[in-house]
């Protein structure tokens, strides 16, 4: 049973994984025994990305690329295979969120998250998909979010990139389901990362954050998730455990989804 769970040997590339969710994610799967490759959009980071593998112990790959240039994104690929092997993993992790009030939002705002959160999954996976049609198999896990299933004030342009986002999963999964590629996403709760950390930042009286306190009474666990609360549930669907799971958004969010919250 614990070999379904092994990715010994498997080519993961995790995108945006300098940091945050998708260095858990890359944790995690090097810890199954899969090689890691992963991008940021800055030398630096990707130079600080690598220090902190290094430092976890892992020998990981580090590319500097733009997940919304598609050119780059393909360039990106090539380089892989070439240097490191055929990606067996593709993890669209990378992502944005402005957190805007819809009308004062402007379109080009709008255009910018909808191209780092649903367009670069795109462009990422058309990049990956070919060859692991030749390969004979595939995973691929969107990011997806809270958002891919509620709304809230000021996030109109990510809640529309992680709809759709859980959409290209399913389509991808229909699509690709024949080649043995398996499309599945995860929608994480709310987890403690920089992306979340201006809605956890201690009040001038040392109080929480409103926003703090309203996730802590809408989730049953009564805490905001850790990076590495995200680590099992992406082995699980990057390893053979999961070849007839496809087309499904795992949600991992210690129970927002099912609870009505706590009366205040
Ligand atoms: P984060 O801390 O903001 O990290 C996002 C990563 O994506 C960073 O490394 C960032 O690099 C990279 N990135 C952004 N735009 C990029 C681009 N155009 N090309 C390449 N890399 C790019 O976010 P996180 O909290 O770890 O979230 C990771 C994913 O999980 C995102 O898709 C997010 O929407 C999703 N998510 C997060 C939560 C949460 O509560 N934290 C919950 C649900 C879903 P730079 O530093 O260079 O910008
Ligand atoms: C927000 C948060 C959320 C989380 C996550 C929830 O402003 O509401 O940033 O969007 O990042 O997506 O699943």
């Amino acid at each position: 049973m614990n070999n379904q769970f092994s990715l010994e040997g498997k080519i993961a590339l995790v995108t945006g994984a300098s940091y945050g969710i998708g260095y858990a994610i890359a944790k995690a799967f090097a810890a199954a025994g899969a090689i890691i490759v992963f991008n940021d959009i800055k030398q630096e980071l990707v130079d600080k990305g690598l220090a902190a593998y290094e430092a976890d112990g892992i020998k990981a790959h580090g590319y500097v690329c733009d997940v919304t240039d598609e050119a780059a994104v393909n360039a990106l690929v090539a380089q892989v295979e070439k240097e490191v092997g055929i990606i067996d993993i593709l993890v669209n992790n990378a992502g944005i969120i402005k957190r805007i009030p819809m009308c004062d939002m402007t379109a080009e705002q709008f255009r910018q998250v909808i191209d780092v959160d649903l367009n670069a999954p795109f462009i990422v996976a058309k990049a990956c998909i070919p060859a692991m049609i030749k390969k004979g198999h595939g995973k691929i896990i969107n990011i997806c979010s809270m958002m891919s299933e509620l709304g809230r004030e000021t996030v109109s342009a990510y809640a529309a990139a992680k709809g759709g986002l859980k959409m290209l999963t399913r389509n991808i999964a229909s699509e690709y389901g024949a080649y043995n590629i398996q499309c599945n996403g995860i929608g994480p709760g709310y987890i403690a990362t920089p992306q979340t950390a201006p809605l956890r930042e201690r009040q001038p009286d040392g109080s929480r954050h409103p926003f703090d306190s309203f996730i802590l009474s809408k989730t049953p666990a009564g805490r905001w998730g850790d990076a590495d609360d995200l680590g099992g549930p992406a082995v699980f669907l990057a390893s053979d455990a999961s070849n007839f799971v496809n087309g499904h958004i795992l949600y991992v969010d210690g129970g927002i989804l099912a609870y009505i919250g706590k009366q205040p």
